[in-house]
């Protein structure tokens, strides 16, 4: 029985150690928005909306999670009895379209909080069997060259399996090119380009073949199922979408369509646990790869794509880097860690989601708070 009876909204400015650029944009601080889930008995966990400041990556940003979820997504688990966090998913998309993030942060805090509550780690909880998961860096668009040859130099040095490095067309092939040199033929190499190109770059895109990349990552439009697959037609490298799988039925699409052979799995993105677990069935029993994408997580959010990585099909490096990559100092104790062989360990003792919350530090960092209750308590 899951019964949400309290959920505190907090907004905490956390400075990135080095701005992150992608082709639609940068970002030097992350707005990390974390709820605070009671039960009535006393429990409580975190969960983490991984929504971004500006509409670039998706639609969504942390002021729209904010306001969907204060006006119509708290209210839809406030004070409602489920039998557990599995049906959380259904209710929320109800005559509901849309704020997949605000509804994933409010869905996978309802997991994070039957985990905790029954006394299991979140990663058992959903499935997971791995206890430590293998972990690449995404790195973002430098100036030159050279500076990204000197990061992805340095990333592999610290024992990452996998290298992926942000594109955009005048930062492409060429930095591409770098990297390879650098690293040799045979290293786990990705370019990411979050939509920057049309279909009428395939010709352009092409000149990646020759780089041996384990995959590209988004080139197109994230509504660009159809050019996607004709884009694959005409590249050897294999295309893995990101976002434009926002749900089980976009992963069958892609699959029927070929309009990629490897799918990026964020929680966030698909609305939460339910769908990532049903994404990642569905790639199972099609024979297509999956791995756990990040959103420059603090070390709440990266808990839940922890937990989700440890699960068996999840057989590529994910973007699930040590707090130390992203921050001088992480919101929780103990923070993750990376160990020479790229992986992280994954929390499979202690239960929930296995960090605290480091409240000193949370509290000196808050912007705003808000506590949402039941519209309707009862009166005595
Ligand atoms: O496309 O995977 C992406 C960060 C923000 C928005 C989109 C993306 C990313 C990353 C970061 O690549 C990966 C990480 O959290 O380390
Ligand atoms: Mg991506």
């Amino acid at each position: 029985m899951l019964l949400v009876d309290r959920i505190t909204l907090r907004e905490v400015r956390l400075p990135l150690k080095e701005p992150f650029r992608i082709s639609s944009g940068v970002v030097t601080e992350r707005r990390i928005f974390l709820l605070e889930l009671h039960d009535a008995g006393g429990i409580s966990t975190w969960s983490e909306c991984v929504a971004g400041e500006q509409p670039n990556y998706t639609a969504e940003t942390i002021d729209t999670a904010w306001y969907a979820i204060e006006k119509w997504i708290a209210p839809r688990v406030l004070g409602v009895r489920f039998d557990g966090p599995e049906g959380v998913h259904t209710e929320l998309n109800r005559d509901l379209r849309g704020h997949p993030m605000a509804k994933a942060a409010v869905e996978m805090g309802c997991w994070g909080l039957a985990a905790t509550a029954e006394g299991i780690p979140l990663s058992k909880r959903i499935g997971g069997t791995r206890d430590r998961v293998a972990t690449g860096i995404s790195l973002g668009i430098q100036a030159n060259p050279d500076a990204l040859v000197q990061r992805a130099t340095a990333a592999l040095a610290q024992g990452y399996r996998k290298i992926k490095v942000k594109i955009a067309p005048g930062s492409d092939i060429a930095f591409v090119r770098a990297v390879r040199d650098a690293l040799g033929h045979d290293i786990h190499l990705m370019a990411d380009a979050n939509s920057a190109y049309r279909l009428s770059d395939a010709d352009h895109l092409a000149q990646l073949d020759e780089f041996n990349l384990i995959m590209i990552e988004q080139p197109l439009g994230a509504d660009d199922i159809r050019q996607h697959a004709e884009l694959q037609r005409r590249l050897r490298t294999p295309i893995c979408l990101d976002e434009s799988i926002t749900s089980v039925d976009r992963a069958r699409d892609m699959i029927a369509l070929g309009s990629g052979r490897i799918i990026n799995i964020k929680p966030g993105r698909v609305g939460g646990y339910a769908a990532s677990l049903a994404i990642h069935d569905v790639c199972q029993q099609s024979g297509i790869p999956v791995w756990c994408g990040g959103m420059l997580e603090s070390g709440v959010g990266r808990a839940y794509n922890v937990a989700l990585a440890s699960l068996p099909y999840f057989t590529l490096p994910g973007d699930l880097s040590p707090s130390a990559r992203y921050w001088e100092r992480d919101l929780v104790a103990p923070e993750w860690t990376m160990d020479a062989d790229g992986m992280v360990p994954v929390p499979r003792s202690r239960p929930g989601i296995g960090v605290t919350v480091d409240m000193d530090r949370v509290n000196a960092l808050t912007a705003r708070i808000t506590t949402l209750a039941p519209a309707m308590q009862a009166v005595a």
